[in-house]
C-alpha cells in the first residue's frame, strides 16, 4: 500500500489517497449479515407468554420486598428466574404431576432414567437430572433461530418413567408404555436417556401407535445394532430390535458419524446385511453439512411417514463429552452436529431421544449442557419452520395404557 499523499491536480494541492473499498466485507448499512437479521427477527416475536409468566410467578410466589424496584419479582422464585434458583423442571417448564395432563401440550419432556444396558462407564441413570439441572442456564430463546420456545409452542416436563435397575425386559417395557403414552396423547415426547438401549423401547413406543413407516436418523459413534452384547440386549443392540419391527425398516436408518476403534465387527456385520445408511465423519466432511442432511432425510423418509431422531452424545469428539459411558475421539464437534440436527428435524419428527449422559463422569456439566442443547435445537428447529405437531397425522391406532 502506498500512503504517500498522491497530488491530484495542482488547484487540489496535496490530499490522501481515498481509501480502498473493502467490498470483501459485508454492508452493514444494507443489515444483510445473519447476525443482523436474527435481531430483526427476534423484534417480530412476541412477548405476551413472558408477561403471562411473571404475572403468574407473582401471584404465586408473593410480591416481592417493597425496596425492589423491579415490582415483577416476587418474593419465591417461580417459573424461568432467577436461573440459579428453583425446582428445575427441563426448562423450568411445567411440571406434569397427572401424566394424562400431557395431551394438553405440543411437546413433553420425559426422562428415562436408566444404566443397566452400559457395558463401560455407567451413571446415565443420572442423565436426566444431570440435563434438566444444567438446563436451567438456558432462555426460551434462540438468537440466530429467531425463536421463543415459550411465545411459540407450550412445552412440559412429564418427569421420569419407573425404570427397573438390573431388568433390562422390565424397564423395556415400562419405557415403550411411558413413550407410547406421551405420542398417543399428541403431545411430541423428547426423552433423556439413560444409556444407548432404550433406543428400542422408545421406537417400540411410538411405532405400535401407529400404522404408518418409521424412519430413523441416528447420531452416533457406534453402529448400535448387533442382535445381543453380553448376552443381553444392551446399549449396544437398539437398531437390531428397532428394525425388527414390522413399520420400523432398516432401510430407513441412516447413522451418523460412525466410526473408530469402538464399533463391535458383529454390529457392522448386521448393518451390512440389513443394509442400513452409514456416513463416517469423513463421508460427512467430503459432502458437507447441508449435503449430509439433505442425503439423510431423503434415505430416512423413502416411503416413510415420519422420522425419529436418536442423539448419542459420544457422537461428539470425546473432548467435548467427557460425561459419556463409551468417549471416542474423532467424533463430530459441536456445532457441526448441531447443524445437521436442526436441518433434519426442519420437515417435523415423531421423537426424540438424547441418550448417554453419564453426569458422574461430567466436567462443569458440559455433556448434560450437550444434551439440553440437542432438545431445545430440535423443537427451535420446528418452531422456526411451522412443523411441530405434524407427527399427529401419523397417530391413526392411539393405544389406552389405562386399560392396556
Ligand atoms: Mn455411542
Amino acid at each position: 500500500m502506498n500512503d504517500q499523499p498522491v497530488r491530484l491536480s495542482r488547484k487540489a494541492g496535496a490530499r490522501s489517497r481515498p481509501a480502498p473499498a473493502r467490498a470483501h466485507h459485508p454492508d452493514f448499512n444494507a443489515r444483510e449479515t445473519r447476525g443482523w437479521k436474527a435481531l430483526e427477527a427476534e423484534d417480530k416475536l412476541p412477548g405476551s407468554a413472558w408477561a403471562r409468566e411473571q404475572k403468574w410467578a407473582l401471584e404465586m410466589g408473593l410480591p416481592g420486598a417493597p425496596s425492589l424496584e423491579d415490582r415483577t419479582i416476587p418474593t419465591f422464585a417461580r417459573g424461568e428466574l432467577p436461573h440459579f434458583a428453583g425446582i428445575n423442571t427441563f426448562l423450568k417448564a411445567p411440571y406434569v404431576e397427572n401424566i394424562r395432563d400431557v395431551a394438553k401440550y405440543d411437546a413433553a419432556v420425559l426422562g428415562v432414567p436408566f444404566d443397566s444396558g452400559t457395558t463401560y462407564r455407567p451413571g446415565t441413570r443420572f442423565g436426566p437430572q444431570g440435563i434438566r439441572r444444567i438446563s436451567a442456564l438456558y432462555t426460551t430463546y434462540n438468537y440466530e433461530l429467531g425463536v421463543d420456545l415459550r411465545e411459540q409452542m407450550t412445552l412440559c416436563d412429564a418427569g421420569d418413567v419407573f425404570t427397573i435397575p438390573g431388568n433390562l425386559e422390565k424397564s423395556f417395557d415400562q419405557i415403550s408404555r411411558g413413550v407410547g403414552h406421551v405420542f398417543a396423547s399428541g403431545a411430541l415426547p423428547i426423552i433423556l436417556g439413560g444409556d444407548h438401549s432404550i433406543g428400542f423401547p422408545c421406537v417400540r413406543g411410538i411405532a405400535e401407535n401407529t400404522s404408518k413407516r418409521i424412519g430413523i436418523i441416528h447420531f452416533d459413534r457406534h453402529i448400535d445394532i448387533q442382535e445381543k452384547d453380553l448376552d443381553e440386549r444392551m446399549h449396544t443392540t437398539p437398531w437390531f430390535w428397532a428394525t425388527n419391527l414390522p413399520n420400523v425398516p432398516a432401510v430407513n436408518l441412516v447413522q451418523l458419524g460412525i466410526g473408530g476403534w469402538q464399533v463391535p465387527r458383529p454390529g457392522a456385520k448386521e448393518a451390512f446385511r440389513r443394509q442400513t445408511n452409514v456416513l463416517t465423519i469423513e463421508d460427512i466432511e467430503e459432502y458437507g453439512l447441508e449435503k449430509t442432511a439433505e442425503i439423510a432425510l431423503e434415505l430416512a423418509w423413502k416411503d416413510a411417514d415420519a422420522v425419529y431422531i436418536s442423539f448419542d452424545v459420544d457422537s461428539l469428539d470425546c473432548g467435548f463429552v467427557p460425561g459419556t459411558g463409551w468417549p471416542e475421539p474423532g467424533g463430530f464437534l459441536p456445532r457441526e452436529a448441531l447443524k445437521i440436527l436442526g436441518l433434519v428435524c426442519a420437515p417435523g419428527i415423531c421423537g426424540l431421544e438424547v441418550v448417554e449422559v453419564s453426569p458422574p463422569y461430567d466436567t462443569s456439566d458440559i455433556t448434560a449442557l450437550m444434551g439440553v442443547r440437542v432438545a431445545v435445537e430440535a423443537l427451535g428447529s420446528m418452531c422456526a419452520h411451522g412443523t411441530l405437531g405434524k407427527h399427529r397425522s401419523i397417530i391413526d391406532k392411539p393405544i389406552d395404557y389405562e386399560k392396556a
